[in-house]
């Protein structure tokens, strides 16, 4: 098999970087073909700047990295200082880019990128608010047949909601974008709350990467060191749970994850519930599956796997 061409869309975020580092470390497996930065966890500067920091960090300067939008489709933009800190990557100390962004905006990468194609087959992987997907997807709506699938990290059924009581916050912060990609008629991959909050770094699978003894080992121990604080008082959790990264490990080992195919679509218009994920996990209406909705996952498997990963950058 030859390596999955992905584009990682992305708002670093320290769980973004360590996902981003798990791609880059499996060129067996994933092909990345460029990094589109949006603003959510805090604004598009920064999150740009991290994508460069975090190629610099894995050695690979030659990855395009490109700014998208900057705000979300129909709304002021939301961001998280409070989990993430107030660079969005808070907790190493790292040099900042000597890389430089790509003139081009993001969305025109992806329509570019998308319609060169072949058929189903390049995978979108959005890691933040789908602000740049839904904007590519609107101007050109012929992109979509060249997608394999959308692999996210967004929503939430169980869980249901971290940024509201009933929404998740890439979802929370455009979900109007996420309306347009949820009704796209691409088939999705949802690694919602329910099966991220189960990948929780404890302190032993901390102290894993640390003892890795490399630049990257240490950068993602003190990632997590940092964000964990907040997971930890909010949930009485033993550790951080790593959202972003159970995407990229998706495309490396689909047999860590267990899901359903059901329908999802989002609330768009309550004041009360704006941004749900509204799940029919249990099958009760006839709207047909549009999403593979992951819940659980083998968490030693996927720590052992992003260990082992991290080892080669
Ligand atoms: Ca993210």
């Amino acid at each position: 098999m030859s390596p999955r061409k992905i584009i990682i869309d992305t708002d670093p975020g320290q769980d973004d970087a360590v996902a981003i580092l798990l791609a880059l470390a499996s060129p067996g497996e994933i092909d990345v073909l460029g990094i589109t930065c949006v603003a959510g966890n805090v604004p598009l500067a920064l999150t740009s700047k991290n994508a460069l920091m975090i190629c610099e960090l894995a050695g690979q300067t030659d990855v395009p990295v490109f700014a998208g939008c900057d705000r979300p489709l129909g709304r002021d933009l939301v961001t998280a200082e409070h989990v993430h800190g107030e660079t969005g990557l808070n907790g190493p100390t790292l040099p900042d880019p000597k890389m430089q962004l790509q003139d081009q905006h993001a969305v025109d990468f992806i329509i570019d990128t998308l319609r060169g194609a072949a058929p189903k087959s390049i995978t979108l992987c959005p890691l933040g608010p789908l602000t740049n997907i839904a904007t590519a997807l609107e101007k050109a709506p012929e992109i979509a047949e060249a997608v394999q699938e959308i692999v996210l990290m967004g929503g939430a059924y169980f869980e249901v909601g971290n940024i509201t009581p009933t929404a998740e916050f890439n979802i929370y912060v455009d979900p109007q974008a996420a309306d347009i990609v949820f009704k796209s008629g691409i088939h999705i991959v949802v690694m919602s709350l329910d099966v991220t909050h189960k990948a929780l770094v404890t302190p032993p699978r901390n102290e894993a990467f640390r003892a890795l003894g490399t630049p990257v080992g240490k950068a993602v121990s003190e990632m997590t060191d940092f964000f964990e604080r907040f997971d930890k008082e909010k949930y009485g959790s033993e550790g951080a749970p790593l959202h972003d990264p159970c995407v990229t490990a998706y495309l490396i080992d689909p047999t860590l994850f267990k899901g359903r195919h059901i329908n999802v679509e989002i609330e768009t218009q309550s004041e009360l519930t704006l941004g749900m994920t509204v799940a029919d996990w249990w099958g009760v209406t006839d709207r047909p599956a549009n999403a593979l909705f992951i819940k659980d996952i083998d968490a030693d498997g996927f720590f052992t796997l992003l260990t082992e990963r991290l080892s080669r950058l």
